[in-house]
């Protein structure tokens, strides 16, 4: 094979998404030569990073290589020309979804996954911050412009594992019932509830559709009427 930067960057913008991720972990190992090659398809792809209201997953796995990289030189690349991520932070209610950003960038989703709750809690205002939970009908006001910036988030830092849109699609593959989408996604083991937060798995081995979490201490409602919103079929 080519170690021609040129024609490894030629042969990963011509092959479709699945061979792209693919030949992308294969320029990880390459080290700066492979690094170089993917700064270069980042950089192309400023305008196109976003299709409708998904991101583009082979350009979510080459910022989180470059951004775990311990190279001054794709440091300074991520530094300069997407400092606050490939996702377009778009907010209809002026809320800052960068330490989100920062966190999922970071992998760490323990914590993301609670600063996302906060955050449907600024969504829905001050009574729900008050107190620390949503109710199912501040959730159906949510702006889809803000549920659309938290999905893509969750989605371009898992290779398109987590998010609430994966949850939609396992929910309605399993005919909306509830019980097989627990299972499914790994928060129920039998009659068990998975036990918050010591046995949820906290990275990328996780079944698809783990995280982001909803307690249902109170009822299915809220993660109803989050599934069902329209900003899931909604450009
Ligand atoms: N917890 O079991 N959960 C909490 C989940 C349930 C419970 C938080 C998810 C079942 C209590 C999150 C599941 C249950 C608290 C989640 C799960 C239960 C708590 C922190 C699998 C008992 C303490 C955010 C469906 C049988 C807080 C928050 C409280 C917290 C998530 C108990 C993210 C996905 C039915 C006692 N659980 N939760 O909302 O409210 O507090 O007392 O779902």
């Amino acid at each position: 094979t080519s170690t021609d930067p040129v024609a490894l960057l030629t042969s990963l913008k011509a092959v479709p998404e699945k061979a792209q991720l693919s030949q992308i972990v294969g320029l990880e190992q390459l080290g700066e030569t492979g690094w170089s090659v993917l700064m270069e398809f980042l950089f192309e792809q400023r305008e196109g990073l976003m299709v409708g209201s998904l991101p583009n997953l082979a350009a979510g796995k080459v910022y989180q290589i470059l951004y775990r990289a311990e190279s001054p030189a794709c440091a300074n690349f991520l530094q300069t020309h997407f400092p606050h991520g490939i996702v377009p932070l778009r907010s209809q209610t002026n809320i800052d979804y960068s330490p989100l950003q920062k966190l999922l960038a970071q992998q760490d989703f323990q914590a993301a996954d609670k600063l996302t709750l906060e955050k449907m809690c600024e969504l829905a205002g001050a009574a729900a911050m008050q107190r620390n939970w949503i109710y199912f009908t501040e959730v159906e006001q949510f702006p889809a412009i803000d549920l659309q910036t938290l999905n893509a988030l969750w989605l371009v830092h898992s290779e398109g594992k987590f998010g609430f849109s994966v949850q939609r699609e396992i929910w309605l593959s399993a005919g909306k019932n509830w019980i097989k989408l627990w299972s499914k996604i790994g928060w129920k083991n039998g009659n068990t509830w998975t036990r918050y937060p010591q046995e949820f798995t906290w990275d990328l081995t996780a079944p698809k559709g783990h995280l982001p979490l909803s307690n249902q201490l109170r009822g299915v409602r809220m993660i109803s009427a989050l599934l069902a919103h329209p900003a899931w079929t909604q450009p």
